[in-house]
């Protein structure tokens, strides 16, 4: 992995930072409202799409000359979006609807497909091995890995902290290659590998944080190319991450069984896919499945003694 993309998915926990014009440094820049930042930031995404084209051979991507179909129009790549809803950016304000703040402001995240991959299906919980290249909508390219490939943990980099939810949810839309083979000169052919492009807003990328080369509030795009995958368990309670996004909107942060708890309790705030014990119950949730309890449910556990304290089972 290249050193920037490393610090820039290992350690988003900068704040953005503006002179105050008092002379006294700097102080904290505010959060923006999402819905406004979303606006800004879709006007800027369908301009791009609207002036730019795709052409393998040159850049990929670069500035459209006269006459020539764009990514929005040209039929050939039959660019499409999904609906992605972030819902961790300053929802507190006044003027969002019950809906909206229980799920999320709706995002446009555009793509095409330059293969789909005839491979492994791939979830935002996996774990995938890519070649990647990330760049701001002024084409300015902000890190990428084109020889070999790096290892990302899509469950983690999606985290709120990390802020690059965008790429998980791309990545998602690929299938892996079919084959790995291994080179006489060290290097390996990934056949049929599925290979992307993402573009999307702030909100799904790093939002306010200024990173690198990519300003505060501003949307990106990757070209993603997706070589292999890992099924996770971070937790190791013998659930498979992607089965702990109880709502399957593919993010694995809003998923908390005993969110309750852990707030009234003080204990520290994880989610089902982080958590080895789900409902918090004190039995821990591997215990939970190999007694056939309901590892959902804090009313249901296991009191090896009988003194209505639950407890663990090995
Ligand atoms: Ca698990
Ligand atoms: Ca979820
Ligand atoms: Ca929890
Ligand atoms: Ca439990």
């Amino acid at each position: 992995m290249k050193k920037g993309f490393s610090l820039l998915f290992a350690t988003l926990v900068f704040v953005s930072c503006g002179n105050d014009n008092d002379n006294d440094g700097f102080t904290p820049t505010a959060i923006e409202p999402l819905a406004a930042i979303n606006e800004n930031n879709e006007a800027e995404l369908v301009a791009f799409l609207q002036t730019h084209y795709y052409d393998e051979a040159i850049k990929p991507i670069d500035e459209a000359p006269d006459k020539t179909a764009t990514l929005w129009d040209d039929p050939r790549l039959g660019v499409k979006q999904v609906m992605v809803r972030p819902s961790e950016h300053n929802l507190e304000t006044e003027g969002y609807t019950e809906d909206e703040i229980a799920n999320g402001i709706a995002h446009n995240l555009y793509y095409f497909l330059v293969q789909e991959g005839v491979g492994n299906t791939v979830t935002t919980a996996d774990s995938v091995y890519v070649q990647y290249a990330g760049r701001t909508l002024d084409l300015n390219l902000f890190d990428q890995v084109k020889q070999g490939g790096s290892w990302f943990d899509l469950a983690r980099i999606q985290a709120p902290q990390q802020g690059f939810r965008g790429f998980a949810e791309g990545a998602a839309l690929l299938k892996t290659a079919s084959e790995i083979i291994d080179n006489a000169d060290g290097t390996f052919s990934a056949l049929d590998a599925g290979r992307g492009f993402f573009f999307f807003g702030s909100a799904l990328g790093s939002y306010q944080n200024a990173q690198a080369t990519i300003p505060a509030y501003g949307p990106m795009f990757f070209e993603i190319k997706v070589l292999a995958r890992k099924i996770t368990d971070h937790d190791g309670d013998g659930i498979p991450s992607y089965l702990e996004d109880l709502n399957q909107n593919g993010y694995l942060f809003d998923d908390n069984t005993d969110l309750e708890d852990e707030i009234e309790n003080r204990r520290t705030i994880l989610p089902n896919y982080f958590d080895p014990d789900d409902d918090g119950d004190g039995t821990p949730t591997a215990c939970e499945i190999s007694l056939g309890l309901d590892h959902l449910d804090p009313n249901e556990c296991y009191d090896a003694d009988g003194d209505g304290d639950c407890d663990r089972c090995d």
